[in-house]
Parts: C-alpha cells; structure tokens; sequence
C-alpha cells in the first residue's frame, strides 16, 4: 500500500501563530519512517506553497486573512487531487483546519472520478460549521465543514466543484459549539456524537455505526484529525485546547478500528502547533495516532468481536 505525504503549513486561519511548523514538527517526529515500517510506500512531496496575497474586502469584518484562505484553497484542492489519484491513502499535515477547505474538495473530486460516494469523518471539539458572515472570531479554521458540504455564504471563497452532501458527515469529540454552528446541525440533521454521547456510549458503537454506513453505501472515507479532539492534557500543542477530549485509549482505538475496517482513504492532521508543545509531545502522539491507523498492532491480530 502507498501514501503520498503533503505539508500544508497555514496559520492564517487560527487564532495564534505556530501552526506554520506542523508539517516540520511531524517531519520530525518520525512520521515517514513510522509508516514505512509498517510496510507501507511513502512518498514524501514536501509543502504547498502560496504568493503573498492583497487583502480581500468583505462585509463581516471579523474576517482575518480571506485572500490568504482563498489562495491557500485554489492551490490545495489540485495538489490533494493529484495525490489522492497516486496512491492509496494521502496524508495532508497542517496547517490549521482551514486546509480541509482544499484537501477535502480535492478527494471529493477524486471520489466522483471513481464513481463513489465520499463520506468524512471529523474528530474535533469543534463542528467548523460557520460561514464567511456567522464567523465571529473571524477564524476561518472554524469555517471549512460548512464551505465542503456546500452551505450558502461562501461566495468569496472558490466555488465548490463536488460538495460532500451533509449527510456523509459524521462528527466524534464534539464539546465547543456556537450558537449559529448549533443552528446548522439541527437544520441539516448531522450526526454528531459529543462527548456525553462517548461518555455514555463509549467511541466503539458510534464509529461501527457509520463505518457499516459507509461500506453500505460504496464509500470512501476521509478522516479529519484536530488534535484538540484529545485531551488537552496529552496533547498540549494546539491553540484551542478545550477539557474533556478524548483519552489515549480512545484515540487508539479510534484509530485502530479505522485501519480493520479497511475504508479510510484519506487522512488530515490539522492545528498542531509545535510552539505550544512540550518536546514534541503532541507530534509524537499524532505520529504513533497514525501508526495506528495505518496498521500499528501491539500482537499480530485483530481484536475479536463479540456478540
Ligand atoms: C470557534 C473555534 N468555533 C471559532 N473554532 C475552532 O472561532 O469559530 N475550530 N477552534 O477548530
Ligand atoms: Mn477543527
Ligand atoms: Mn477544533
Ligand atoms: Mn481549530
């Protein structure tokens, strides 16, 4: 099996800078030797780039660098197409979540070439459901699952080519909600299972639940990482800590139950921000996180199902 690596280093879209060094930090970390070692063919295409941008007006003023976001979306969705179209499983390092404005629509692209349907899986503390106008912070890392599933507002930002209809959505990790993203979950009826709901059900029965939806349908599976969907106090390295985010276990065994279901086909890891860090504590994590999903097992067997 293959991956192409890609580095998308944007820090335009969150709320403090650091950002920027993602991609180096997991680099770092050991991310290409980890995955070889399972086996796999890694190909390493380095960072995306942009030009320096002239400011775009807009009528929400909270707006913080929308040419900078624009740009960084025009450049992306071709490069995450022509990775998903070279191997088995791309993997796209941020850069804060505002990369998945790109990366999603250009595997979205790449799924509709082949006919099937894509589906995302987003693991965060946030739904990222605003629009350009609802945004209050400005941040448009808190813009790009609404831009993808095509909600209006977006006119300053590329049209949308392949939207992924919301229903494909499936939200884990949720617990940082505002008022106009609570609005959107309950008009489009997206499945989102908060902490409460992995408080009481645990990760394992949402997760089967869509990932048998999923195989149903035909689907390819993109997954969305933010690291501020862990714990913060396992993963310190991010710049919007929320409490209460799931442990090591649960990540793991997110991640695991992923690789057996053999439906991932892309992967995000986005807002790692090494400047926050404590000696690349949270890069490890993600590195040793994806191990998992690309086929790390502590003994040479799945775990058994019962019942
Ligand atoms: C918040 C935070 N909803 C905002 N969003 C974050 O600024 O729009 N997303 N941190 O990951
Ligand atoms: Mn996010
Ligand atoms: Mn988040
Ligand atoms: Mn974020």
């Amino acid at each position: 099996r293959s991956s192409v690596i890609l580095g998308a280093p944007i820090e335009t879209g969150a709320s403090q800078p650091g950002c920027l060094m993602g991609p180096a930090s997991l680099r770092t970390a050991g991310l290409v030797a980890a995955l070889e070692a399972l086996g796999w063919r890694i190909e390493d295409r380095g960072d995306v780039t942009i030009a320096p941008q002239r400011p775009l007006d807009h009528p929400n003023p909270a707006l913080r660098n929308l040419a900078e976001t624009r740009a960084w979306i025009e450049a992306l969705v071709p490069a995450a197409l022509e990775a998903a179209r070279a191997c088995d499983l791309p993997v796209f390092i941020g850069g804060d979540h505002s990369i998945s404005a790109g990366t999603v629509p250009g595997v979205a692209r790449h799924a509709a070439e082949l006919g099937a349907p894509l589906f995302v899986l987003w693991l965060d503390a946030h739904p990222d459901l605003h629009s350009l106008h609802s945004t209050e912070s400005g941040n448009l890392h808190g813009t790009p699952v609404a831009y993808f599933t095509g909600q209006p507002g977006f006119e300053a930002f590329p049209p949308l080519e392949v939207p992924v209809p919301p229903q494909n959505m499936c939200f884990m990790g949720i617990r940082s909600v505002d008022p106009a993203e609570r609005a959107t979950i309950a008009t489009l009826g997206l499945e989102v299972h908060d902490m409460r709901s992995i408080d009481e059900f645990g990760v394992l029965v949402p997760l089967r639940g869509f990932l048998e939806r999923v195989a149903a349908a035909g689907g390819r599976l993109h997954v969305s990482f933010d690291v501020d969907f862990l714990e913060p106090q396992i993963a310190p390295a991010v710049g919007t800590t929320v409490p209460g985010g799931a442990t090591f276990r649960e990540a793991h065994l997110i991640m695991e139950t992923l690789c057996d279901s053999g439906l991932v086909t892309s992967l995000d890891l986005v807002e790692l921000n090494p400047f926050l860090d404590e000696r690349g504590r949270t890069a490890k994590l993600l590195r040793d996180l994806t191990a998992s999903l690309f086929g790390r097992r502590v003994l040479d067997r799945m775990t058994r199902s019962y019942g």
